[in-house]
């Protein structure tokens, strides 16, 4: 008696083990699903271990990603496309909000815009803090991309932090790159110094309900027309995010790109490319760390300090010694 009660009561414990974790966020549980992802962005030995169960089951969902100038529309337009994107399937959707300095934390929390599709089942909204990390994501959004891909999301919207800088972090972690524009001739030319230009598989002229629609678009062709030859030639859509104007059209060029990339097979060789970038960034972070942790570390800097040696060779040393 006493001791089935007891098993009881062992079952009714928060998730044993990760295991139990992964079924039950692949049922769909959300909150289950919430403390992997954390696991994931905390880059804990867990959140290793469902990476790693995980991975094989991937590459089936579709990401795409969303970047423009801060106040383009991104989440507006992001929130708009849920609806088609859930069409074809379940939808996650990573939002990368700027760290507050102070805080460390997500300072907008783009949630709050997307709060309309919070009760359905079929979505799951998550923000997550770039924690300082530049380029647009979250030094953790790779990642946490690939455990949604696992988990067995079809779709995945990734929204950039709208820094205004180089945000081309989105092109290596993403299968189609919106990147999204408003009226007017600067930012256009802001897009192109920012190297927007060459990420971008579909161009969106969002707040087209403003003045100056026509000559944007226009001036977007004639600096794609002068750069690089591409074998795809990104469309240039024009939408008001807030109304859903256009973005059926959006959807279908988003489509398009995705049969493009299938039928040459540009996929295969983008998602190459992405996971070498991802091994790389990884042996980096896993260099820096165990340098930091390397006890000889102290012992060098000191020569270094002195100029017995120089910080070149002293870094040699220390690789070797890895
Ligand atoms: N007039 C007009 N306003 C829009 C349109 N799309 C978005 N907005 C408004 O522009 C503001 C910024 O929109 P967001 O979707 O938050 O822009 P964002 O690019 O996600 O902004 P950050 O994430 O802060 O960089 C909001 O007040 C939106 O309501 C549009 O098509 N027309
Ligand atoms: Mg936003």
């Amino acid at each position: 008696m006493r001791s089935s009660s007891l098993s009881a009561v062992c079952c009714l414990l928060p998730y044993p083990v990760d295991v139990s974790l992964i079924d039950l966020a692949k049922s769909g549980d959300r909150r289950s699903l919430a403390r992997l992802v954390s696991r994931v962005e905390d880059d804990t030995v867990e959140g290793r271990e469902a990476l790693a169960a995980l991975y094989p089951d991937g590459g089936a969902a579709w990401v795409t990603g969303v970047t423009g100038a801060p106040g383009a529309g991104k989440s507006t337009l992001v929130d708009g496309l849920v609806g088609f994107a859930a069409d074809q399937g379940n939808v996650a959707v990573v939002a990368i909000d700027p760290s507050s300095p102070f805080s460390g934390g997500a300072v907008l929390g783009d949630r709050i815009r997307m709060q309309r599709h919070t009760d359905d089942p079929r979505i799951y909204i998550r923000s997550m803090a770039n924690r300082g990390h530049l380029g647009g994501l979250a030094d953790s959004t790779p990642r946490v991309v690939a455990l949604l891909d696992g988990i067995g999301f079809s779709e995945v919207l990734i929204e950039t932090v709208g820094v205004g800088q180089a945000e081309i972090d989105v092109a290596s972690s993403a299968d189609t790159v919106i990147v999204t524009v408003n009226p007017g001739w600067g930012d256009s030319i802001q897009a192109a110094k920012a190297g927007l230009l060459e990420i971008g598989d579909v161009f969106v002229v969002n707040k087209a309900d403003r003045p100056d629609v026509d000559e944007t678009v226009t001036e977007l062709l004639r600096m794609l027309d002068v750069g690089p030859d591409r074998a795809w030639r990104p469309p240039i859509v024009t939408t008001v995010a807030t109304d859903g104007t256009g973005l059926d059209e959006l959807w279908s060029a988003i489509l398009d790109h995705r049969r493009y990339l299938t039928e040459t097979g540009e996929l295969e060789g983008r998602r190459r490319e992405r996971a070498s970038r991802e091994i790389e960034a990884a042996v980096r972070t896993g260099l820096r760390r165990r340098a930091s942790l390397d006890p000889g570390g102290v012992e060098l800097l000191e020569r270094v300090a002195t100029r017995e040696i120089d910080p070149w060779s002293a870094a040699g040393t220390i690789i070797e010694s890895m």
